[in-house]
């Protein structure tokens, strides 16, 4: 099998990195693509209270078990699947199943950090930051942490103001200068998305005449 190529998606919270890799995703065949989320790779915390655990800081590169990511990327690289673990956000840790994720010639790693590590970065293929607004970006983050973190509006506005933006300023918004390609309006920007599902049709198309 040949290497796949890997394309990582990043952006800030709310900046609709992960509905990009999903249109992505959905125009290509099943058996040649899959996406990996880096918040599936939030280190486990099941040693710590419910209370330690949400004193954690999760914009930081140290929340993430880069570790165990760099060595499934190398896993899917060589063509050998993996057990992805899973993440529970309502209460900040790793769930105890895992999904199998099977090698394909195009994976998607999607997350806020995927281009902080360098080790990470050297083994993407195509790099997309998604850039959008900090405004659209927290009222997005609302409405979803919301409905589908379990989260109050009071501590969502609080752990943006104290944590989500100084760490976007500090360690996201500084990668944006290692993307190949920059993408004003995440998940909105029909044209950025259809330009990338083409250039993916083809890396496909022309693996294929090759095999
Ligand atoms: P996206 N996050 C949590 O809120 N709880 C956790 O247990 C783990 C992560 C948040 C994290 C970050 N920050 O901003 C966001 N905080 O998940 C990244 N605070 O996910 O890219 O989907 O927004
Ligand atoms: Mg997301």
């Amino acid at each position: 099998m040949k290497k796949p190529i890997i394309i990582g998606i990043t952006g800030g919270t709310g900046s609709g990195k992960s509905t990009v890799a999903k249109e992505i995703y959905k125009s290509i065949p099943a058996e040649k693509i899959a996406v990996i989320e880096q918040d599936s790779y939030y280190k486990d915390q099941s040693h710590l209270s419910f209370e330690e655990r949400t004193k954690t800081n999760y914009d930081h590169p140290n929340a993430f078990d880069t570790e165990l990511l760099l060595k499934h990327l190398k896993m899917l690289m060589n063509g050998e699947a993996i057990d992805k673990p899973l993440y529970d956000f309502e209460i900040h840790t790793r769930k105890k199943e895992t999904v199998r994720v099977e090698p394909r010639d195009i994976i998607i790693l999607e997350g806020i950090m995927v281009l902080v590590e360098p080790e990470i970065r050297e083994l993407l293929d195509i790099k997309l930051f998604v850039d959008t607004d900090a405004d659209v970006r927290i009222v997005r983050r609302i409405q979803r942490d919301i409905t589908e973190r379990g989260r109050t509006i009071d501590s969502v506005i609080d752990q943006y103001i104290n944590v989500v933006r100084p760490m976007h300023m500090q360690f996201i918004e500084p990668t944006k200068r290692y993307a190949d390609i920059i993408i004003p309006e995440g998940g909105f920007n029909k044209v950025a998305i259809d330009i990338m599902i083409a250039k993916v049709r083809d890396i496909v198309s022309k693996r294929e005449v090759i095999e």
